[in-house]
Parts: structure tokens; C-alpha cells; sequence
């Protein structure tokens, strides 16, 4: 059922009509990044570059994940499952982890380039947007690094732009699992941290390195889950890391615990440039794997819906529903739509009230604070119908009572906000915003006001009489 690489998964697009191969040349240098960007401005397929300049035999693909079709056909559904349904679907299947298998080889050890030969340059890194810091090889990537001590081998979705022939540069934030074993592991005892760059494994396995799974989490696991088997990892070069076999390519690096390098701008999550670091980590490449004909998978990262938001809608969704509920609050569903780039949240619940929105609010204060508006509604709202989430916003939340406002201190917003001025986004100062959409838990229930629709304001004969004899009014 499961596709085991991306050159697969882009048969399943050619035959639903979801990606278009482009075989007119286009440039590396902003071309190929405005064309992707402008299909998803467009509702358009993925699209593979197949002749790109100065770079013969090599290809880009933009775009892979960018819509929910292409979400459901990763997953082996029928494109047009509904939303909703594709998220029930990977929520059922996360529940079932299975641990990746080691294999001796892969289609990943086509061609190996070790030592001098090692050179960043050979691959055509795309310059996505418009003064972006430089050409980033690696944004729909997987980085796989390991704990020393424990052996957790987390697998993060971070960007990496080419510094020198044999350096990257990154910008994994301070709270990413990377940055996380990096400063406990490795920079106390001075000691470069290995990592490998994966570009263009099985969409699956993208699809979970944007995830936010818990600590000592490996998040090979969940893509066997969503997979519904394993998936297969073969060893690094010059490292113990295991990547996934059938990738595209993998860049085997160390970071430096030593060495920093320019890092950015470039066109971020929230639909904006609003990154202020000009400085990331700096690593060393010690070899670079790839097939013959590589595919570089790409992101032109921006407003949504693109890939970025489509994927943290499905992987932050479901990880807030889980938080919130072992926190005991009385989740029905949780949609973070695309549109709303992880910054808004619908939240449903079985019982409202000002005070159940105080306890959720608490509940994300209690971290980093990365949304900044949580749409609380009764559970007779379908979260995922927007439409529906702002009738209840624009009729359900009190002008006054209904809003809760909060300052998020300095150090626990999220520095990317674009509405966050740039002395709060430079020491991550924000705020967080409950609106309360449900009824008042004290409002006694025979008074609520009666919605005024067919399933509500009807008797049931009536519904039933109407259902029934639809057809032979001539209705639809
Ligand atoms: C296209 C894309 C690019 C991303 N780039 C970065 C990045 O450069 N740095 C970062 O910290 N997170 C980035 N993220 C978010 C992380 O992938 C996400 O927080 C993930 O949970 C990180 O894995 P971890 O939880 O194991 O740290 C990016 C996400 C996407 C979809
Ligand atoms: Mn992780």
C-alpha cells in the first residue's frame, strides 16, 4: 500500500492528474521557486522540473504535499476524501507505531562522493524567493540526528542553504529537538554533532519530520504507522545514522560545535518575511549519497495553503487534541486550518464556558507559545466548517466576556508572528487570544436560543416527512 519513494508516489500523481512535469528549462535562480509558489496560490498540481539549468540529469519537485488530494493519495486514499475524514484517518493510524528495518543497501548509494570529491555545488539548490540569504538545498528535507546517550534518532523538518561547496548553514529553532540534543549532548563536550540531510524520501516521512512528537520520540516510527509498515533505513558513510533507503539524497554533515555562519532571511511559515536572525548553525559535510537522476523535493515556502500549512494543520491538530486532552479538557475535535498557519486554532468541546477557556488557555501558556488565537465552539460546531466556526465566532462570543486577552512574556512567543512588532519578535514577546464561542455554562439550558435550522428548529416528523419526499418535490 505504501509508497517506498517519491518517484512512486509521483506515478500515483501523474495518474490522478495532480502533478505536471515541466520540460521546458527553467532556471534554479527564482524561477523554479516562483512557479510552485504560484501553483498553490492557483490550486495547481506539484510540479517536477525536469531540465534545469546548469544542471543536466538533475530534477526539483515542488510542491508534493500541497493540497489535502495530495495528503490523501500519500496516505493510498481516494483523492477526493473529505478533510475531515483524512484527518480521522491519520489520527486512527498514528496510534500505531512500527519501528523502521535496517537494510544493507538502497537506491540512496547509487552514487557516493566522499572526501575531495564531496561538493554541494553539483546539485541544483534552488534561490526560492526574492532576497532569500542564499540557495537552500535543503527544505522539504528530513534531518536525522541521534542522542548519544539515549539513542533517540529524531528525525525534524529544518532548512539548510548552502554556505561553501562543503558547508551548510541552518536554522534549527532553539526549542527543535535538534537544537535540544545539540546543546545538552554535544556542546558541553565540544563535539560536533552528526546529522544527515534527506531530501526526497517517501512523502510519509516528510510528512512526520514536520510533526511536533514528543521528546525521545523517534519519529521513523509514526511514518511506519501512517505507512502502515516499516520503513527501510540503511547506515550513513562516515556516520551511525540510518536514513531512508530509497531517498534521493542525503547529505552526511557535522555541526560544528565551534562555527556559526549567515543564515536567511527567507519567506517563512506565517506567509511572511519576519525571521530577524542573520546567523545559524554551521556544518561541515563529510559525504553526499544520491540516486542517478536525483530529485531535489522543494518547498516555495509561504502564504497559505502550500505544503508547510497543509502538513502542520494534520500534525499540530491531532498533537494539540492529544495535549489537551491529557490535560482533561473535554476536546470533541481540533482543526487548525491551513489558512490559519498553525496561528489560529478551532477547538471543540462537549462542555464551554468562560472557564473552560481559561483552562485551555492555560493549557498553551504552559509552553512556548506559538498560536495566538484559540476558537473555542460548543460541539454541535463542525470545526472543520469554517463557515460554520464564524457564524458561531460572529453570533457566540461575547464582545466583552467572551474574549480572553493574555501578554505572553518575553522568551515564549513566537518570534515569526508577523503582527508582532520587531523589538517583540527580537526577545519573542506576544500575546494569546481565547475566543469563547460557546454558551455560557451558567445560562440555564432552556433558554439557550434554539438554532434556526433544518436539524434544529424542526420537529422530527417534520424532518422525516420533508427527507423522505425530497425526490418528489423535484429536489435534489
Ligand atoms: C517547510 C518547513 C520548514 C521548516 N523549517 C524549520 C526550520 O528551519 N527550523 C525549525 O526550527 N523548524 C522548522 N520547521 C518546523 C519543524 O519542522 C517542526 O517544528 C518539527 O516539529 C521539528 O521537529 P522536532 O519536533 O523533532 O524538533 C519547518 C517546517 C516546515 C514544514
Ligand atoms: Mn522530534
Amino acid at each position: 500500500m505504501a509508497f517506498d519513494s517519491v518517484r512512486e508516489f509521483m506515478e500515483a500523481l501523474d495518474k490522478s492528474r495532480d502533478i505536471v512535469r515541466i520540460k521546458e528549462e527553467v532556471d534554479w535562480e527564482l524561477e523554479a521557486g516562483a512557479i510552485n509558489r504560484r501553483c498553490y496560490e492557483t490550486q495547481g498540481p506539484a510540479v517536477l522540473f525536469e531540465n534545469i539549468r546548469d544542471y543536466p540529469g538533475h530534477r526539483i519537485l515542488g510542491g508534493s504535499l500541497g493540497t489535502y488530494r495530495r495528503v490523501a493519495i500519500a496516505l493510498g486514499l481516494d483523492p477526493d476524501t473529505p478533510i475531515p475524514a483524512i484527518h480521522q484517518e491519520y489520527e486512527q493510524r498514528e496510534q500505531h507505531p512500527i519501528k523502521p528495518v535496517v537494510v544493507d543497501s538502497g537506491p540512496c548509494k547509487e552514487n557516493v562522493l566522499m572526501g575531495e570529491d564531496v561538493d554541494l555545488s553539483l546539485f541544483p539548490a534552488p534561490m526560492i524567493h526574492d532576497g532569500d540569504g542564499g540557495r537552500y538545498l535543503g527544505t522539504w528535507d528530513i534531518v536525522v540526528t541521534n542522542d548519544p546517550e539515549t539513542g533517540w534518532t529524531n528525525w525534524g523538518m529544518y532548512r539548510f542553504m548552502i554556505n561553501t561547496r562543503r558547508t551548510l548553514s541552518g536554522d534549527p529553532s532553539p526549542i527543535s529537538h535538534l537544537a535540544l540534543v545539540f546543546r545538552e549532548k554535544y556542546l558541553p563536550k565540544k563535539k560536533p554533532m552528526p546529522m544527515a540531510l534527506v531530501i526526497g524520501a517517501d512523502p510519509l516521512c516528510h510528512m512526520v519530520a514536520t510533526g511536533g512528537y514528543g521528546i525521545d520520540v523517534d519519529e521513523a516510527d509514526f511514518a511506519g504507522a501512517l505507512r502502515g509498515e516499516p520503513v527501510e533505513l540503511v547506515k550513513c558513510e562516515t556516520s551511525d545514522l540510518l536514513v531512508p533507503a530509497h531517498a534521493e539524497i542525503v547529505v552526511e554533515a557535522e555541526i560544528l560545535p565551534d562555527g556559526i555562519a549567515p543564515e536567511g532571511p527567507f519567506g517563512e511559515y506565517p506567509g511572511y518575511r519576519t525571521g530577524i536572525a542573520r546567523t545559524g548553525v554551521l556544518c561541515q559535510v563529510k559525504a553526499i549519497t544520491y540516486r542517478n537522476s536525483p530529485i531535489l523535493t522543494m518547498i516555495s515556502l509561504g502564504v497559505p495553503v502550500d505544503d508547510a500549512s497543509v502538513a502542520a494543520a494534520l500534525t499540530a491538530g491531532i498533537s494539540m487534541k492529544r495535549r489537551l486532552e491529557r490535560h482533561g479538557i473535554p476536546v470533541t475535535a481540533v482543526y487548525a486550518p491551513p489558512e490559519g498557519v498553525t496561528h489560529l486554532v478551532i477547538i471543540g468541546v462537549r462542555s464551554g464556558g468562560t472557564e473552560m477557556a481559561r483552562r485551555i488557555r492555560d493549557v498553551f501558556l504552559a509552553r512556548r507559545v506559538m498560536v495566538n488565537k484559540i476558537i473555542v465552539v460548543d460541539e454541535d460546531v463542525d470545526v472543520y466548517d469554517v463557515g460554520k466556526v464564524l457564524h458561531a465566532f460572529a453570533v457566540k462570543c461575547h464582545p466583552v466576556n467572551g474574549i480572553i486577552v493574555e501578554e505572553v512574556p518575553a522568551g515564549k512567543a513566537n518570534m515569526l508572528t508577523p503582527c508582532y512588532s520587531y523589538e517583540e519578535r527580537k526577545i519573542m514577546k506576544g500575546g494569546i487570544d481565547v475566543f469563547d464561542c460557546t454558551w455560557p455554562v451558567e445560562w440555564p439550558r432552556e433558554t439557550l436560543p434554539i438554532r434556526s435550522s433544518f436539524d434544529c428548529i424542526y420537529p422530527k416528523e417534520i424532518r422525516d416527512k420533508v427527507l423522505q419526499r425530497w425526490g418528489q418535490y423535484g429536489l435534489k
